[in-house]
């Protein structure tokens, strides 16, 4: 039977798992748009490509499987890179299908032609072009292949508008299946060794592809060995953050507790991840390459090992198959001699919080939070962009299941809205809650059109100080008052809400938050609430002028 090259592509993306697809229509890939019309694969049609690369990022995050983005050429790829570049530094599996004009006219610099391998080459995993309409089940499946191995990443697919038209008779591919590595048994016990003589082990668990269930494997595994678990940057959802062995994150502006017990860690188990620029509070806590601590690193992708760090013991596995084989460890033997260690480390999370100091306003952000934290369920999911605002979601929320967290570890502002609706659309049963600033909101807020029109009812709440907060902090710290581009005059956000057809209210003060936020939860359709904070609450530890001042 012969199908057009747009047809075999959707029969593809179905039978390698794809449900969802999120991109924005364009007339170089109309043949995939018109085998959408009646296939397995919900389009969701987004308003602009940058929050729909990071909704297929977000999908990506949650499923372990590609997030697939359809884009028109180079206008639409160029909106998209965005996404593309998150998912590569957040190791997030995705797929980003781009048009592409017809190969008669490939190399004149046809209208709106981008060479993509060179575009993306830097940013994704592969690139590639599909050149014959019958080759489409190799590269379909491929691409599948290679954004799920090793370390996972996005793959970038061009598809030249007369290879989407051909008809060709070709067979499917089979759904593809990566194979995952495991440790050997020389390397658990080498591993066992190691922490039998340990007295301030610390494990960090980071990306690389996780589970729920190597989230159980790696807490159970902990506790025998009482050893605390440390999440890398905004992989906070990795372990359950009220298990006893649970220790904080890792992240921008870390607990100094936690930044301390790093640096003073004798056996240091990173469990995935790079222990890049922001675990290592900018490459300061372990020494390069070969580091005090003894490193055990373990991680799918041999390249990472030794990449930056000489490891004592590098283990080449998936993050599930070590969780398990570490859960079946004995690892009793020098537990029992540390015993204070996990009640210490646990005691300084607990404290980082539970208590903070009270900031300038009528609005404590972190009182906002410790009120999710009561309300939400552990299903809930919890997306955020970039910005200051994010400092309070990682400290005073706390994440109890896999995967709840939707934050780029790429520090793009814009990606909480359009995660949180691409988070709606793949768990519809689940709340998701999404917390931006109001620089990071008004980058993607368009898409409160999108999820009215899915009918995707999502909470954003908008932390809203006037201004660009993070550079207004930086600014202070190198150039003291001197304030350049970083105020911002803003819509009303609730009307604005309003107008989108979505819930909208506004909050002042902390005594006004739960019956806002309880409102938007039980709205039915998406919702806002603007947080009016007071701009010297700049961060929990300090305020806009203590910063001034201390730089002057
Ligand atoms: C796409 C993108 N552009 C610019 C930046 C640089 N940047 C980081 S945080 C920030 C300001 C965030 O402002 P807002 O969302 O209002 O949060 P606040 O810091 O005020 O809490 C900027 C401009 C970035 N990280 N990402
Ligand atoms: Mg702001």
């Amino acid at each position: 039977m012969t199908r057009s090259g747009g047809r075999i592509l959707v029969d593809q993306l179905a039978l390698h798992g794809a449900r969802v697809a999120f991109g924005v229509p364009g007339e170089s890939y109309l043949p995939v748009l018109d085998a959408l019309h009646d296939g397995p694969v919900r389009f969701i049609s987004a308003r602009h490509e940058s929050a729909a690369a990071n909704m297929a990022e977000a999908a990506g995050k949650l499923t372990g499987r590609p997030g697939i983005c359809l884009v028109t050429r180079a206008p639409g790829a160029m909106h998209a890179a965005v996404g593309v570049s998150t998912a590569f530094q957040d190791s997030t599996p995705m797929l980003l299908l781009v048009g592409q004009v017809a190969r008669a006219t490939i190399g004149r610099e046809a209208f709106q032609e981008l060479d993509y391998r060179r575009v993306f080459g830097s940013v994704a995993k592969w690139v590639t072009q599909a050149d014959d309409a019958a080759r489409l089940p190799e590269v379909v499946a491929r691409a599948f292949s290679a954004a799920c191995s090793g370390r996972p990443g996005p793959v970038v697919v061009a598809l030249p508008e007369d290879v989407l038209e051909a008809q060709a008779d070709v067979p499917d591919a089979a759904p593809a299946a990566v194979p995952a590595a495991a440790p050997g048994a020389a390397e658990l016990d080498r591993l066992r060794g190691l922490l039998a003589e340990a007295q301030r082990p610390l494990v960090v668990v980071g990306e690389g592809g996780w589970s729920a269930r190597a989230g159980e494997d790696l807490v159970a595994f902990a506790t025998a060995a009482a050893v605390p678990v440390a999440a890398s940057f905004r992989c906070q959802d990795y372990v359950d953050n009220e298990a006893p062995v649970y220790a904080g994150h890792a992240g921008i502006g870390m607990a100094p507790d936690l930044a301390r017990r790093i640096a003073d860690a004798d056996v240091l188990l990173a469990v995935g991840g790079r222990l890049g620029d922001i675990p290592s509070s900018g490459y300061t806590l372990l020494e390069i390459p070969r580091p005090r601590q003894r490193l055990v690193h373990v991680h799918p992708d041999p390249d990472e090992l030794g990449a930056v760090y000489q490891p004592e013991l590098g283990i080449v596995s998936s993050l599930q198959a070590f969780a398990a084989a570490a859960r079946a460890l004995d690892v009793t033997a020098g537990a029992a001699a540390r015993g204070a260690l996990v009640a210490q480390a646990r005691a300084e999370y607990e404290d980082n919080l539970l208590h903070h100091r009270e900031l300038p306003g009528e609005l404590q952000l972190a009182d906002v939070m410790a009120l999710l934290r009561d309300r939400l369920d552990p299903e809930a999911i919890l997306a955020s962009g970039a910005g200051n605002f994010t400092i309070w979601a990682h400290r005073f929320y706390s994440f109890r299941r896999y995967p709840t967290q939707l934050a780029p570890r790429s520090g793009a502002m814009g990606y909480g809205v359009p995660a949180a609706v691409a988070a709606k659309a793949v768990h519809p049963e689940r709340t998701v809650v999404c917390l931006a600033g109001d620089g990071d909101f008004l980058m993607t807020g368009q898409e409160l059109a999108t999820a009215v029109q899915e009918e995707l009812p999502i909470v954003i709440l908008v932390v809203n100080n006037g201004m660009y907060g993070t550079i207004r902090m930086h600014q202070e710290r190198h150039y003291p008052g001197r304030v350049v581009g970083t105020d911002l005059v803003n819509p009303d956000f609730a009307a604005l809400a309003v107008a989108y057809g979505a819930f909208g209210a506004r909050v002042e003060r902390t005594e006004e938050a739960a019956d806002a936020i309880d409102a938007a939860l039980a709205a039915g359709r998406p919702a806002l609430v603007e947080l009016r904070i007071d701009p010297e609450a700049i961060t929990p530890r300090q305020t806009l002028t203590e910063i001034r001042e201390g730089a002057r």
